[in-house]
């Protein structure tokens, strides 16, 4: 059950949801605060919107029910100071640890050491915070991007004209981007021919507004790397549109039940992404926070490996949801990831 609550902070109002514990007075057998119950944990997310923030959600809500924790989740709209804002309403509230998702490390770095120095457990997804305190948990992106690339030259060759989607300033999408760097570099034949890209509440519509111009300037654009999947709808929707569909490829990161039907319906130019259960990374990230607050050893870097898909073979093995994947990808169902006998593992 979910209650949402509104409190006022300064002039912004902060809206965030309490995910009810499963063992709200303890969880038997385990350490110290977790055996007595009430840990509060808070969730700040950078962005919200779109299929994978909302599943990393899901996994980190079902780690926290499972674990006994209250869990406080606060929106994220893509806006740093309001990201701030969250971190220092949590640790007023009281939290004994903070999930930090996505954001700008510069404006997070004072806000998130006053959260250290009361004795707030900070763990970092997909930001890069800097600070030999904070576990930093990401999705193996240098090898994500790897994979999606070796499978573009298996299904192209190492020549080929290509469109990439890229925004700065983003760790994944920023390590995703050196492999790509490196990659051109390595493979002379590709040529870069357009660069676009776009991250807001609207990604895929606005990366497809920007996609057509590119596409349309730049016709011998054969394949494109778009490796977010937000991006690769929006060119999969310029595609569509421009009625060219049959002559590009993209090759992506991230999956959901949506891409699935989006990879895998006839015609689709989206033939790769390389992926996570996102569900099991949010589930990660909760456990690390868990395991800090616990006083047990974490990791400094936490890397959930991803797996490539190719839309060969999720329309062979009759692929339609992520429920199927997880039932036939392991990772995907699971990770053994920073865990502990104590936490519970059977999440989804
Ligand atoms: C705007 S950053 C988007 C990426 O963050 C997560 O790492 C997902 O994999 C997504 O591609």
């Amino acid at each position: 059950m979910k209650i949402f609550t509104r409190l006022a902070l300064s002039a912004a109002a902060i809206v965030f949801a309490v995910s009810s514990p499963a063992h709200a007075e303890g969880l038997p057998g385990a350490p110290a605060p977790f055996d007595k119950g009430g840990v509060k944990l808070a969730l700040i997310s950078y962005i919200s919107a779109g299929d994978f923030f909302q599943a990393y959600q899901a996994g980190a809500e079902a780690q926290a029910k499972a674990l006994g924790i209250d869990l406080r989740v606060f929106p994220g709209r893509q806006n740093a100071a309001e990201q701030r804002e969250q971190i220092l309403q949590a640790v007023n509230l009281g939290v004994q640890g903070i999930v930090v998702d996505h954001g700008l490390p510069e404006s997070l770095g004072d806000v998130v050491q006053q959260a250290l120095d009361k004795g707030v457990k900070v763990v970092a997804f997909d930001v890069n915070l800097n600070n030999p305190k904070i576990p930093q948990i990401e999705q193996s992106d240098h090898e994500l991007a790897r994979q999606a690339l070796e499978q573009a030259v298996k299904d192209n060759g190492a020549s080929f004209n290509a469109g990439y989607v890229y925004v700065a300033g983003f760790a994944p999408l920023d390590r995703r981007n050196e492999v790509w760097e490196k990659f051109k570099s390595d493979n002379k034949g590709v040529v870069e021919k357009a660069r676009f890209g776009n991250v807001s509440d609207t990604t895929a519509t606005s990366t497809a507004d920007q996609a057509k111009a590119a596409l349309t300037a730049n016709p011998d654009i054969s394949v494109v790397f778009a490796p977010y999947d937000e991006f690769a709808r929006g060119v999969k929707l310029a595609a569509n549109d421009l009625g060219i569909s049959s002559k590009l490829k993209i090759y992506s990161a991230d999956v959901s039940t949506a891409d699935i039907q989006e990879i895998t319906e006839e015609g689709s130019p989206w033939v790769a992404t390389v992926a996570t259960n996102p569900a099991v990374v949010g589930a990660v990230s909760v456990r690390a926070a868990a395991l800090q607050i616990a006083g047990q050893e974490v990791p400094h870097s936490v890397i959930v490996k991803p797996t490539l898909l190719t839309q060969e073979a999720l329309r062979s093995a009759k692929v339609k949801t992520i429920e199927d994947l997880a039932q036939k990808v392991p990772a995907f169902n699971s990770s053994d990831v920073v865990t502990a006998p104590w936490i519970p593992a059977k999440l989804f």
